[in-house]
């Protein structure tokens, strides 16, 4: 039996994959609205394939509880947050869980870490819980660390389809969790050290955060010599070895923006380039900002509620809004404006921030200067409905818009 620790964006698609495909799996969150929901059938989010998946596994042996186990196998998907002041990460979720893991689990546990930690986590914090109790490590239970790779929007899809890394103290440890991964991973599974699984899955966010500040810094240059980023990417991509990624209105969610400042914290004055290219993903709302002035004064608008802001979800057809750059631009925007401008976002279903219009009409109908922060599906089928706006759109999706 598999016990997965935490139901969030990620541990519930893992817990529903392994039930799919003929695990005997328990979900246990602490949350008891979220358990309470999922076993009264309904989804806690939302994601491409994920109610397919869902019945799928419910027909199967899948059960939700907000208690833990007793299992040889252990899944824990809780969240790593991170300390903004200190720049490290607060492992108190993980190091719960494996408290409460440690109180029920029998001999010969193999017990995985997916959330995302920072190299050396494993080492500091949890190798010390085991060595306190009464079990011994590499003889009655066993550690893992199987860094999530799935990318919200397409997590189905990834869970399936993505190579995998599995870090453990023994091999033949490693070789019996790749078998369970392989019930549903057709991607490569590779085995390694926790040390290396640890550092390779930060490395993998790094790689991607200072690559889209590339894309950002160009943003800059480009806007200073009044030049067409997007163009510039376009052609400059069309050499066989550049692969440059999109600018936007600032880098969001729970892992890019989060994931390098774990090494930054760890290794200051050893990554000058990731904090620089931290920095400069992070002052992109400021230009959003700077864009919505001047645009507001190119056409003589000084009322601010005539500006709306579309999109408060971290990306592209997602609800989830941890860190969007929407959220990093409110955030800034006692710098630059006394009120907030209004906000719609056709994903996001409950009140999140005061300004925010329900009814994407009366968006619409109320704003001068449409800001487009989220690509959402739903506005390019809607299209029609900007053409006598102002559109701001930093995404690049539209041929009649203002660029950043
Ligand atoms: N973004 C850009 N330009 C781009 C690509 C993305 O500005 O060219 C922005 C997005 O708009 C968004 C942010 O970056 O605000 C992050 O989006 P994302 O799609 O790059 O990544 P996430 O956070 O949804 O998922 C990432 C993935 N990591 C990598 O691609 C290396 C995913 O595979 C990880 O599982 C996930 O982080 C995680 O949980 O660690």
């Amino acid at each position: 039996m598999i016990n997965v620790i935490g139901l969030g964006y990620i541990g519930l698609p893992t817990s529903l994959i392994l039930a799919a495909n003929n695990n005997k799996v328990v979900g246990t969150d602490y949350n008891m609205e979220l358990v309470s929901k999922l076993n009264r059938k309904e989804l806690t989010f939302e994601e491409n394939g994920l109610e397919d998946l869902f019945n799928e596994a419910i027909s199967k042996d899948i059960k939700f509880t907000n208690e833990y186990i007793a299992s040889d196998v252990y899944i824990v998907t809780v969240p790593t947050p991170y300390d903004k002041l200190n720049k490290k990460i607060d492992p108190s979720y993980v190091i719960s869980a494996t408290k409460e893991i440690l109180k029920v689990c029998k001999k010969d546990t193999i017990l995985i870490i997916e959330s995302t930690v920072s190299p050396g986590t494993i080492d500091k914090f949890i190798r010390p819980l085991i060595k306190d109790s009464n079990l011994e490590l590499n003889k009655d239970i066993h550690l893992v660390h199987a860094p999530e790779r799935i990318l919200p929007g397409q997590m189905i899809y990834e869970l399936e389809n993505n190579s995998r890394t599995i870090g453990a103290d023994l091999p033949e440890i490693a070789e019996k969790v790749k078998t369970i991964y392989k019930t549903f991973c057709k991607g490569e599974i590779i085995c390694t050290d926790i040390r290396t699984a640890e550092m390779s899955k930060v490395v993998e966010n790094t790689f991607r955060a200072v690559n889209i500040a590339f894309a950002n810094e160009l943003t800059k240059i480009a806007r200073y010599d009044n030049l067409d980023v997007h163009e510039i990417i376009r052609i400059s991509n069309m050499h066989p070895r550049v692969n440059i990624l999109n600018p936007g209105p600032g880098v969001g969610g729970h892992c890019i923006p989060v994931d390098p400042w774990f090494l930054v914290g760890d290794y200051p004055r050893l990554t000058k380039l990731i904090s620089a290219a931290l920095e400069v993903n992070e002052s992109m709302p400021d230009l959003v900002l700077n864009r919505i002035t001047d645009i507001m004064k190119d056409h003589g608008i000084t009322d601010k509620s005539k500006v709306g802001i579309y999109g408060l979800s971290y990306k592209q057809d997602v609800d989830d809004y941890r860190e969007s750059p929407t959220v990093q631009m409110f955030e800034k925007m006692g710098e630059h404006f006394a009120e907030p401008f209004r906000v719609y976002d056709p994903m996001i279903h409950n009140r999140v921030v005061q300004s925010q219009i329900m009814d994407f009409d009366s968006f619409i109908n109320d704003s001068e200067i449409v800001v487009v922060m989220v690509p959402h599906s739903q506005i390019k089928s809607q299209q029609d409905k900007l053409k006598n706006k102002l559109v701001l759109d930093p995404h690049n999706i539209f041929d009649f818009s203002y660029k950043l």
